[in-house]
């Protein structure tokens, strides 16, 4: 559990290793990592504060690593904006048949005309499963629909997705002919 300051302070570092990197003083390199020492500094706060918020985020949402050049430093594992160009060089992984995504009902006409789209972001964001779906979708509405995405078809025919280390399932587009109202 975070408190609330911690919840804040979650925010923020989603939007700066997200978003808006530049706010912070920081630019991502090309996967997206930024040293820990600057995180530290550009955002004023401790180890302590830091380590806390990782390892106790909702959804795990910020990957620590040491480099090859021994420099620890830290990325969000999905969700960046397609302004920010980052490469999480992540492999091409065999997906579960079927994924799940939830949206607000306003978008089912939309989607089923014209697919999944990635919008803002750099891939589709797909669910492993009905509930994750529905906390996915209502983050923005009270009406949800979650979507049924074949997803063992469309790797056959040659669709590529990946998996973040926080367990998101990452494509780039899903046409409606692969996609089902649940
Ligand atoms: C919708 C969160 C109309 C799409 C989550 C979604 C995820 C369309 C919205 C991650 C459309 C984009 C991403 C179309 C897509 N017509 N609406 N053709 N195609 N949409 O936030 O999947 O909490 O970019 O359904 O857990 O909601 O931030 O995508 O509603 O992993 O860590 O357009 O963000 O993670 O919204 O969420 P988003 P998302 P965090």
């Amino acid at each position: 559990e975070l408190t609330r300051d911690q919840v804040r302070l979650s925010r923020r570092m989603s939007l700066v290793l997200r978003h808006r990197p530049e706010v912070a003083g920081l630019t991502l390199d090309a996967n997206g990592w930024v040293p820990i020492a600057d995180f530290l500094a550009a955002l004023d706060i401790s180890r302590t504060e830091l380590d806390h918020v990782v390892a106790n985020n909702d959804k795990s949402r910020f990957a620590v690593a040491v480099g090859e050049d021994g420099v620890e430093r830290i990325r969000a594992s999905q969700g960046h904006s397609r302004r920010v160009p980052v490469d999480l060089d992540l492999p091409p992984v065999a997906p579960p048949a079927v994924l799940f995504h939830g949206t607000p009902r306003e978008n089912l006409d939309s989607i089923l005309r014209n697919g999944l789209r990635p919008r803002s972001r750099h891939h589709v964001h797909l669910s492993v499963d009905v509930p994750t779906a529905l906390v996915v979708g209502r983050r923005r509405s009270a009406e949800v629909v979650v979507f049924e995405v074949a997803a063992g078809v469309m790797a056959a025919a040659g669709h590529v997705f990946h998996r973040s280390a926080n367990g998101v399932w990452l494509t780039s587009e899903v046409t409606p002919e692969h996609l089902s109202v649940k």
